[in-house]
């Protein structure tokens, strides 16, 4: 077993990491940019490295930085967490040169499933159902206007080295091709500096669900259940939660066992995840593969009971899965929400600053896995995950009435984040009813009045309140009792506001 591991990451994601080496008695390094000098991972650490300057390239990024420190500090291995160089297949080859191990799969199983289209590819040579559409990039306008027609609209162009929904476009028609293309192959330029796309036909109101696969260095892979991803803005997963309220027993089992044949077909190893879009009448359709942990992994974790952050490193030092398929079993449920520094009043725009204020919820079923602490500032140059809070119930009844009394308890000061989106998810009727599709989250938001819009509506509400109890009273506002009863007032008018939407 491994004496000592850098965690190339920070945030969450590198105190979970850091968590987890710690109970293994494993020595934990963590690297930090001049930026992160004050963050969590930095103090949670038994040793730290400066690697750079704010920016991630000169920083996380830096491959060569990072493989110089492990080298310095002696770390027999790399945790990479999600993000950054987590599905860089280039680094898995350089940490394979220096000698150091990857927690993760190999270079080659990586490149492989990495791209989209090459694990589209395998996924047909696997007899596994992809969504109908392109095998190849489209090379011009013109062809791909002729597969579309072929497919049928509405399409999805995507980035063929895209990733994590980025290079994403909804095409509904003929007319709107063309111009789609060009802006899609201009972002897949700007964002990976790759243009080719490829097309799939785009399956409305499917669920986006994804199945957790471990895979050992004998060839053991064994999955464990699946998570509802569906709830997504603007392709930036929101709510995750496992089971699937849409997924049946035998569904699972044929989803997993798709899941673990793929695996195998290309020797992956360690943690990974199949991304299926599942449609109303239950048909499964391979998307695409997640070459990494994912941030949504805490809730397989409760229903399985699997640590799974250990599980990668034991892994990675060649111990053998020690369950076979029959000893994985799924047991009550588990909700995720994910806590951004944004601000959904201001169009979900970032919110960094110092966070004047802070109670964490806690208590039966709950897990906060954060990333920072009262007096902490959120820098502006990473993605502004502060934490993901986690609710474990018997059901999933349980699990949302935890996740709801969680979410009235977590305060956070200074600066705006995304808890009154997320109150909003979790009191809304269709989430309550698992009646969730990939337009879940667009819905949602499409319904909430505007700020302004709101704050319009509930001074209207005020003023009939206060007509309608004055005439009540029977007597004309103002006269000498009415003053002296304000807070029959106040009540009254607070009843009457809160019947308002959010
Ligand atoms: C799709 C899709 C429907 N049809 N592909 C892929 C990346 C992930 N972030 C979203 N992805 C989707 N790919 C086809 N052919 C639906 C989604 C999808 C989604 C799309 C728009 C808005 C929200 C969504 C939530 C989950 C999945």
């Amino acid at each position: 077993m491994f004496r000592k591991i850098l965690i190339a990451n920070r945030g969450e994601i590198a105190v979970r990491v850091i968590r987890a080496c710690r109970e293994m008695g494993i020595s934990a390094v963590a690297i930090y940019s001049e930026a992160d000098r004050e963050a969590l991972h930095v103090r949670r650490a038994d040793e730290a490295y400066c690697v750079g300057p704010a920016s991630s390239l000169e920083s996380y990024l830096a491959v060569d930085r990072i493989l110089d420190v492990a080298r310095r500090c002696g770390a027999e291995a790399v945790h990479p967490g999600y993000g950054f160089l987590s599905e860089n297949h280039r680094f898995v080859q350089a940490c394979e040169e220096s000698g150091i191990r990857f927690i993760g799969p190999t270079s080659g199983a990586m490149k492989v499933m990495g791209g989209k289209v090459s694990a589209r590819q395998v996924a047909v040579r696997a007899q596994v159902p992809v969504v109908p559409g392109t095998l190849e990039p489209v090379a011009s306008v013109n062809e791909a206007l002729a597969e579309a027609e072929r497919i049928g609209y509405p399409v999805m162009l995507k980035a063929a080295a895209g990733g994590g929904g980025k290079g994403l476009r909804l095409v509904p028609s003929a007319p709107e091709f063309p111009s789609a293309f060009e802006m899609a192959a201009s972002e897949a330029e700007n964002a990976f500096n790759d243009r080719s796309l490829y097309l799939e036909k785009y399956l409305d109101r499917a669920h986006h669900i994804e199945i957790q696969v471990l895979a050992d260095s004998r060839g053991d892979v064994v999955y464990l259940g699946e998570r509802e991803c569906s709830i997504q803005r603007r392709h930036q997963k929101v709510v995750e939660e496992c089971p699937s309220p849409l997924v049946t027993r035998p569904l699972r089992k044929r989803m997993g066992e798709t899941a673990v044949r793929l695996a195998r077909q290309v020797g992956y190893l360690n943690a990974g995840t199949m991304e299926f879009l599942v449609d109303s009448r239950r048909n499964f359709y391979f998307l695409e593969m997640n070459t990494r942990l994912q941030v949504e992994h805490p809730v397989t974790e409760f229903v399985t009971g699997i640590d799974l952050v250990k599980a990668q490193i034991r892994i990675a030092a060649g111990e053998a899965l020690p369950w076979r398929q029959q000893d994985i079993r799924l047991h009550g449920a588990a909700i995720e929400c994910r806590v951004y520094a944004e601000d959904p009043e201001r169009n979900f725009l970032p919110s960094p600053g110092k966070i004047t204020h802070l109670e964490e919820p806690d208590g039966p079923g709950i897990r906060n896995d954060s990333g920072v602490y009262p007096g902490y500032t959120v820098p502006i140059h990473y993605d502004p995950l502060i934490s993901k809070l986690v609710a474990y119930g018997k059901n999933r009844w349980e699990a949302v009435e935890r996740m709801r009394r969680a979410l009235s308890e977590y305060k956070i000061g200074g600066i705006q984040t995304t808890l009154p989106f997320l109150e909003a998810v979790l009191s809304d009727e269709q989430f309550l009813r698992g009646d969730l599709d990939t337009g879940f989250a667009d819905r949602l938001l499409a319904a909430r009045p505007l700020a302004a819009e709101r704050d319009h509506l509930r001074d209207v509400a005020i003023l009939a309140a206060a007509i309608a109890f004055s005439r009540s009273q029977k007597s004309p506002l103002g006269s000498s009792e009415r003053a002296a009863n304000p807070w029959k007032m106040a009540a009254r008018l607070d009843q009457l506001a809160t019947r308002l939407p959010h």
